[in-house]
This record gives structure tokens, sequence and C-alpha cells, in this order.
């Protein structure tokens, strides 16, 4: 196209511009990409760089001042928009011994994945949940929840929630309950033993699409992934990889997030993987390396990473390594728009 046709374009453009319009041939090559193009960015957290400056903010303010005591890991590729990917929010929860975080509920759905301390809980509709490192607490959309700390030491936690995604479709709703507490009402463990445990109560008929356990613990998921590794065959791309399921329908647990667990064995390096849910990793135990496009993680317990859509990547465990992850991965394959590549297709 000569200058001549081009400045006469650009002129057109401008002129309709005044009235919202805008040509769609100025800007489908940006809109439908051939493949994804995130502005999503690999990125680290040290847990040791996190950890004493979320403490200092303990001096700095109460659980109940602030609400929530949280810092947001967001993505660098996206600063302001509280985001660690396009659809994901990640933040790290501080509460120290004998403070409440009161009880409130949103649209959004949120986890609690537990990284450091023992003797907190979060209630959940009046179940009360005890965390210990490695479980998994779910809080549904819509549903009543408050944290405490009943021990003597700080509880660090890893929030997950889908708050992107109900922006985007602009259904966000949040109240705040008249007292600190919703009343506890139910036992630790209660929906785990109900609905958890490879049986249901006769006749029960679930209130939502979300898992009816509420808490998913760490020793329990754990010994799965021994027994799966003593067993053998590890999955080239994941090793041995178990996904949190809502035991109603064999879904994900949560119908907006996906979360992971997977055990590496000592010295092993998956093969070459992309899909196009870009997934946080945190990790459980041991110590490795993930390769991501031409960054590269040396990485240990705690230690929070993400990996965007559709960027090959690779794990190598130094000695054996449990990694929990999470992705809005539900949602596309909902959608019919979710893809993978196993090795370097
Ligand atoms: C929330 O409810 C919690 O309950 C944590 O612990 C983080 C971030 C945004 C909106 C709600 C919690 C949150 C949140």
């Amino acid at each position: 196209m000569d200058d001549a046709r081009k400045a006469e374009l650009a002129g057109y453009s401008e002129k309709i511009g005044g009235d919202h319009l805008v040509p769609l041939w100025d800007r489908l090559k940006s809109l439908v990409t051939q493949e994804p193009k995130s502005p999503c960015q690999p990125h680290l957290w040290h847990y040791e760089d996190v950890r004493p400056v979320l403490m200092e903010a303990g001096s700095l303010l109460t659980a109940k001042e602030a609400e929530r005591r949280v810092l947001i890991l967001e993505n660098p590729g996206m600063p302001g928009e509280s985001k660690i990917t396009t659809s994901l929010y990640a933040g790290i929860q501080l509460i120290m011994p004998g403070e409440i975080a009161p009880a409130h509920r949103h649209s959004q759905a949120a986890f609690r994945f537990i990284i450091e301390g023992n003797g907190s809980y979060t209630a959940v509709d009046g179940e009360k949940s005890y965390m210990s490192k490695g479980d998994l607490i779910l809080t549904p959309s819509g549903r009543w929840h408050d944290h405490g700390n009943e021990s003597d030491e700080p509880t660090f936690w890893l929030d997950g929630l889908d708050i992107p995604m109900v922006q985007f479709l602009d259904a966000s709703f949040m109240e705040q309950h008249s007292e600190d507490e919703h009343p506890h009402t139910k036992k630790d463990g209660d929906s785990l033993a109900r609905y958890g445990s490879g049986m249901m109560p006769l006749n029960f008929e679930p209130v939502s699409n979300t898992s009816p356990v509420i808490k998913y613990p760490y020793d329990r998921t754990r010994d799965n992934l021994k027994t799966m590794r003593d067993a053998g065959n590890p999955d080239p791309c994941h090793a041995y990889k178990l996904q949190y399921v809502n035991p109603v329908d064999g879904g994900s647990a949560m119908p907006t997030m996906g979360a992971f667990m997977q055990l590496l064995p000592a010295g092993f390096e998956t093969s070459s993987y992309r899909s196009t849910d870009a997934t946080i990793y945190s990790v459980v135990e041991g110590t490795g390396r993930t390769k991501v496009g031409d960054k590269e993680f040396t990485w240990g317990p705690n230690d929070i990473f993400v990996i965007p859509s559709w960027h090959h990547h690779q794990h190598c465990a130094e000695g054996e390594c449990v990694l929990f992850s999470y992705s809005d991965r539900p949602v596309q394959q909902a959608l019919g728009l979710w893809r993978e590549n196993r090795g370097n297709r």
C-alpha cells in the first residue's frame, strides 16, 4: 500500500474515532492471534523474600483492620491489575495468633493452600477446617467464610481466587456478616466424611457445582502420591499428578479453577509441555528447576511461580518434589478452548 493510501485510511480512522467507531482492519491481527499472545510473564516469588515483608505488615495493621492481610502476587506483565494470570488472582495471607479475619461472602470463588503454621482455621458456612501445611480448603462462591488463628504462631497461606473472571463478567457481589464469625456449627472433617471418602449420604442433592468437600487434607493426598510413585509408570510430562475433584461428578472440585498436586521423583526431568491454561505453582516439598521459554527458575519449598499460557516448560526435580498448582483449565474445557502439546510439538 502506498503512503498516500495509508494516509487516507489513517485520516478515515481518525475521523470516525470521535463517533466511537473503529475499523476492524486496524485491529484484526491483534484481536485474533495465530496463537496465544499473553501479557502474562513467567515469574517466581521466593517465599524467603515474601515472608518477612508480610510479617512486617503483621505489625502495621490487624487482620480485622485489613479485612484480609494479604500481599497480592501481581504479574509483572500486568502492573496495577491484581492478577497473576489474565484470569486468576493469587495472594499470600497472614493471620497472627488470636486474630480473626471477619466473616464475609462474595461471588468470587476462593481456595486456601496452606504454606506454614498449624492451628488456624477457615470456617465455611460454619464448618471449621483446621489448617496444616499442604491442605487445600475451598471457600466456594457465595458462602460465608471467616478465618481465625487459635495457635501461638503466625499462619501463612496462598489464596487463589477467580477475581479477574468475575470482574470480566461484571458479576461481583459481596456482603459483610453482622458478626465477626458466622456461627460455627460443624466439626472439622464433616464434609470430607460425608462426601469425600468414596461414599455419599443417601439422597444427597448437591446445592452447587462446587465440590461439597471443604478440606482436602495433605496427609491423604501425600499418601496417594506415594502409592502411585511406588507403583511406578510416571507420565513423561507430569510424573504423578492428581487433580482435586468434585466427588459428585468426578469433574474439577471448583467450576472456575482447576487444582492439582503432583509428585516428581528425585532426579525426574519432565518432557517439554505446554497448554493454554496459564498455571500457578506452589512448591510443597523439595528443590528443583523449571525452564520456561528462555528463563530458568530455581525453586524450593513454599516458592511460587507462574507459567503463562502456551509457554513450553520443563521441570527438573533435585530430590523428590511435590508441587501444588492451579489454573483456569475447567473453564477452558467447558468452553471447548483448552489445548495442550506434549513434547516439543
Ligand atoms: C477474600 O475473601 C479472602 O476470605 C482473601 O481470605 C483474599 C481477595 C479479594 C477478595 C476477597 C479471604 C481475597 C478475598
